[in-house]
């Protein structure tokens, strides 16, 4: 009789997705080469051998160097607990195949949002061991710099998410990270209204992450000026506090600038929300249609507002160097196209060209191109086919990645950048959506991939979702988790992942240079030292929500 193996504290060598799969799902395991040609799969609950298969000719995956081989062993498809072997050596963890295996990792995705929250305390009814005192109520805010208001000038702008290991708040940011979770949320309306996340609000008709989300969105409400429509960029101490507990940071908070990005951010996802929040909340969702329309009408006559940093402030820009608003613009049109059905929303789409940049809070234009592809948005048809070849010619260039690159993920060089875990999440969301057009599992197939790298299949041998995993990352740049005293950080972050940056690294700084040049994908820390490798942020999580969510649910079907 095989014992079945826990978690180790090392690995087996072989790289997998940490969780498990789907019974039908692709299942692929890369192996670092050294000379096998073949391996064996064996069932766990009796050590009998289910499976044997080829391992593929070495080859170099140019993003860590390796020499590496795959076996495709997708012929397990019965429920079980699975362990791979070489010569009669095993080289695996345990291999669950079920199809509720996302389960649980999707759900405390979903709920770290909830750990976000700003202005409230975090009860140990909702927030288990991480309960916290409430810290920010940001209810008498600050402009920066003071001297540009009238003195004593505040406003209230309490509530809304944390952006990241960080107590900003960021009107940007919040764009991507709302659309993505309110899209899941369009895309299984059905399966997300069982969905619990035992929040307060668990209790009322209203469906949890409609809830959750909803916490942001009465926030970003607040940071539109009634007064013309225009919107804050950001909401943040002048400088990044240290690493206390919320309750602990007491520096001034200030609003600054408005700025087009944060308009047009925000006037999209209010009018998804408006759609998305009608059968909950009419009169929400009439507030949330108007103060787009606004926002949008702001931006168009003050089209190139770009967020500049104040004198004095160091927090979060998000305001990329090569910074235009055309794709908030093209996305925000969109939108406010679906929900209004005026003309003059979707005449605007006809002058902006579709890019093919996987979305990211830097260039939203592929937000668009997933709206216009779905022709039951109702967009001329020429903005729809051309929307679809957008589509489907992207999707295609990650799906050939994913099928003949050495380590089989859909991945390209430039998304190796800060933050590196939500462009392959994001990637994987893309190939959703050529899925969800063409019900060509091929597509499926390579966003399986995706998922499989975040938690498990990538040269670092870890899940980089905080808790769900084998090994996973203990000391991320998140000041509740490195403040609150407790060994375990808030479960369900995706940290950022490796890039070659090295932002972080400083002459007889704390983080020793963990950078290995000409490898991006073996460029992390494990170590809250580094923000550029090992924070979480609310545009990282939401793809991850998306990503698992959706496979938990097709696995389903
Ligand atoms: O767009 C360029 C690209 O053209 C170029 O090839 C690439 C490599 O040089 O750089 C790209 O710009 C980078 C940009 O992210 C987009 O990827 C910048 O170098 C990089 O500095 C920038 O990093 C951002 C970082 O803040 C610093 O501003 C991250 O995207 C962003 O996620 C991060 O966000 C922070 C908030 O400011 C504060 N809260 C925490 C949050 C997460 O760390
Ligand atoms: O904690 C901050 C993190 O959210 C940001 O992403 C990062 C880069 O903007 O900055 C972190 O704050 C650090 C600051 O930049 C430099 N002094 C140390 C701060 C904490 O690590």
């Amino acid at each position: 009789m095989v014992t079945l193996v826990n978690a180790q504290t090392h690995g087996f060598g072989a790289r997998i997705n940490q969780i498990g799969y789907g019974e039908q799902a692709k299942k692929i395991l890369v192996l670092k080469d050294a000379g096998a040609t073949s391996v064996e799969f064996k069932d766990l609950a009796n050590g009998k051998t289910v499976l044997n298969v080829p391992l593929s000719a070495p080859a170099t995956w140019e993003y860590s160097g390796e020499s590496v081989r795959k076996a495709d062993f997708s012929g397990i498809a019965k429920k079980g607990i699975y362990a791979a072997y070489v010569n009669g050596a095993r080289i695996s963890d345990n291999i669950i195949v079920q199809n509720n295996v996302y389960e649980n990792v999707f759900k405390a995705a979903l709920k770290w949002f909830y750990y976000q929250r700003a202005s409230t305390a975090l009860p140990f009814e909702f927030a288990g061991k991480w309960m916290r005192a409430a810290g920010h109520p940001d209810t008498s805010v600050s402009f920066y710099p003071e001297a540009e208001k009238p003195a004593g000038w505040k406003i209230s702008s309490p509530k809304g998410w944390y952006d990241a290991g960080d107590y900003g708040k960021y009107v940007v940011n919040s764009g991507i990270s709302v659309f993505t979770l309110l899209e899941l949320y369009e895309h299984f309306e059905k399966e997300l209204k069982k969905v619990s996340l035992n929040i307060p609000e668990s209790k009322s008709q209203t469906p949890d992450i409609l809830e959750e989300v909803r916490w942001n969105l009465d926030w970003m409400l607040t940071m539109q000026d009634p007064a013309d429509g225009g919107v804050y960029h950001k909401l943040t101490t002048a400088r990044f506090s240290g690493h206390e507990l919320p309750e602990g940071d007491l520096a001034k908070r200030y609003v600054v600038m408005k700025t087009s990005t944060a308009a047009l951010n925000f006037a999209a996802v209010m009018a998804q929300a408006s759609r998305v929040y009608k059968p909950f909340d009419a009169k929400f969702s009439a507030k949330a249609i108007a103060a787009a329309e606004k926002a949008f009408e702001w931006a168009t006559k003050n089209p190139s507002i770009l967020f500049k940093q104040p004198e004095g402030m160091n927090t979060g820009p998000y305001a990329p160097s090569d910074e235009t608003v055309q794709d908030e613009k093209l996305w925000a049109a969109a939108e406010l196209y679906i929900s209004t059905k005026k003309k003059s929303y979707e005449n605007i789409i006809d002058n902006v060209p579709f890019d093919g940049q996987t979305p990211w809070w830097g260039n939203v234009n592929f937000l668009a191109v997933y709206r216009i592809s779905d022709a039951k948005n109702g967009f001329k048809k020429d903005l729809n086919k051309k929307a679809q070849d957008t589509l489907i010619a992207v999707a295609n260039t990650l799906k050939d990645i994913a099928e003949n690159s050495a380590y089989g993920i859909p991945v390209n060089k430039w998304n190796f950048v800060w933050g590196s875990n939500s462009a392959v999440a994001n990637n994987g969301i893309l190939l959703l959506h050529a899925y969800y057009l063409t019900k060509n599992k091929s597509y499926l197939d390579a966003a399986q991939r995706a998922l499989d790298y975040l938690l498990g299949a990538n040269p670092i041998d870890i899940s980089y979702v905080t808790g769900h995993g084998n090994r996973t990352p203990m000391s991320p740049h998140h000041r509740p988790s490195e403040g609150d005293g407790i060994t375990e950080p808030v479960p369900g972050m995706l940290v950022g992942g490796p890039h070659e940056g090295g932002q972080d690294v400083k002459p007889n700084g704390r983080c020793e240079n963990y950078v290995q040049k000409g490898k991006p994908a073996l460029s992390y820390l494990d170590n809250d030292c580094s923000y550029a490798t090992n924070e979480v942020a609310i545009n990282w999580n939401s793809p991850l929500v998306y990503l698992s969510g959706a496979l938990h649910f097709l696995n389903a079907k």
